[in-house]
Parts: C-alpha cells; structure tokens; sequence
C-alpha cells in the first residue's frame, strides 16, 4: 500500500502525518499543492477537502481522510502491529494519549498557530503584523511551556515513559518554534521541555521528514 499526502512537505501539518507514516513503516508518496497560489481552494483540490487545507491522504483502493491529528489517530491504530507503538499499550495509557494529542492541538497549538500566521504567513502575503498579538500568544505559549516543563520533569514523554503520537505531533510546530520563528529561547530555557524535544527531534523519522522539505533556492 502506498499511501498519497496531498500538501507540501514543507507545510507543519502534513509534516505530522509523513512523521507518523515514516514511525509506523508506510510507503507514501507526497502530492505537492501550490498553497502559495491557492490551488488548495480551487475546485479540483475542495473535491478533496471541502475546507480548502491540506493535508489529505488518499489510498490505493480510493479511502481519503484529512485532518492530520484524525490521520495519525487512523494509521496508529490501523497498524498498531508494525513500527513503533504511538498509542499506548493500556486503555491508560491510551487516554492519557490522547489527552496530550489534544492539549497539542488546543492549548500548544493555537497560541503557536497565532505566531505563525503573524511571522510568516501575513509577511508572504504582503500583509502587515502586529506585535501586540505577537507578544500576547508568546506570553500564552510561554505559560503553557511552564506547565510541560513541570509535567516533563516527572515524565520522559507527555503520555507517561513512551514515545507516543502525542510527542509526535508536537514535532512540526515546535521545529518552526525553534527555527524560522526565532523563538527557541522557549524551549531552551526550560531544562525538561528542552531534553524532551532534544530527545523526539533527533528520532530518524523526524530527521527524514526535514529531508523531505524543499530547499529554499539561494
Ligand atoms: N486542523 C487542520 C489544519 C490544516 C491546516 O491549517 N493546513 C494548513 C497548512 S499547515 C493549510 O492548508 N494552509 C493553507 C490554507 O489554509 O489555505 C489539520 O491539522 O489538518
């Protein structure tokens, strides 16, 4: 089975779903969508994804599903048997999974999001930013940190002693963190945060995926 991504591989959320495929031993290829021209709201692609974002995936035999977080949870689970184990070994185990998969989404992600809607995706558009709104999420992102770097102390990984798709789908977001946000004063700063990304950021499925991203031309 080789498995289609549609989305750019540069692009944090179809970054999730490689990062998992990539753990779990999944052929896939990636379909490039312009999201620079727009092509992702065009008809052809909103055949795909009615809400005009990637990423997508698409088997052999026709079944798509988008979401990143839903097609993590999808092929943890429909290939629980093979690569690593990203949802827990016990019913526990599993919930406090997918507790943390969803603290990634609320809590981590959206303040982040914010940041990078403000530093990257506004600037590419010509559109101005506001250092206010900049300031104010970093200020939110920070507060949440403080609470990961208490539970990381205790912890090795967010759901317990395991790698899980709950760390996983940290990945994208806090490498933009760290890189082209020019925010890795975040993760430094705090001892557990910092050994906890060192830890799930040199996993060779992460490294590929980095691989995977175009270049920018010099
Ligand atoms: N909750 C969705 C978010 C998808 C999303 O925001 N995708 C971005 C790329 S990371 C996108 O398609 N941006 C282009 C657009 O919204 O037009 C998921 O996790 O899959």
């Amino acid at each position: 089975m080789v498995v289609k991504v549609y989305g750019p591989a540069r692009a944090a959320c179809p970054q999730r779903v490689m990062a998992c495929l990539l753990e779990k031993g999944i052929e896939f290829e990636i379909v490039s969508v312009d999201l620079d021209s727009g092509e992702q709201k065009k008809p052809d692609f909103l055949a795909l994804q009615p809400f005009g974002q990637v990423p997508v995936v698409e088997e052999e035999e026709g079944f798509r599903l988008f979401e990143s977080r839903a097609i993590i949870r999808y092929y943890a689970t429909k290939h629980a048997d093979q690569g690593t184990e990203l949802l827990g070994s016990t019913l526990k185990e599993q919930a406090l999974v997918n507790q943390w998969l969803e603290v990634e989404a609320h809590n981590y992600n959206e303040p982040l999001f914010a940041i990078v809607l403000q530093l990257l995706v506004f600037p590419s558009m010509g559109l101005p930013t506001d250092p206010a709104v900049v300031k104010a999420n970093e200020a939110r992102l920070s507060q949440v940190l403080d609470v990961y770097d208490q539970h990381l102390a205790k912890n090795k990984y967010l759901a317990g002693q395991f790698f899980s798709m709950a760390d996983l789908s940290h990945l994208p977001g806090t490498q933009h963190l760290v890189t082209t946000l020019g925010m890795s004063h975040l993760v430094k700063e705090r001892q557990h945060v910092n050994a906890w990304w060192e830890d799930i950021s040199s996993r060779p499925a992460w490294k590929k995926v980095l691989q995977l991203v175009p270049k920018p031309p010099e």
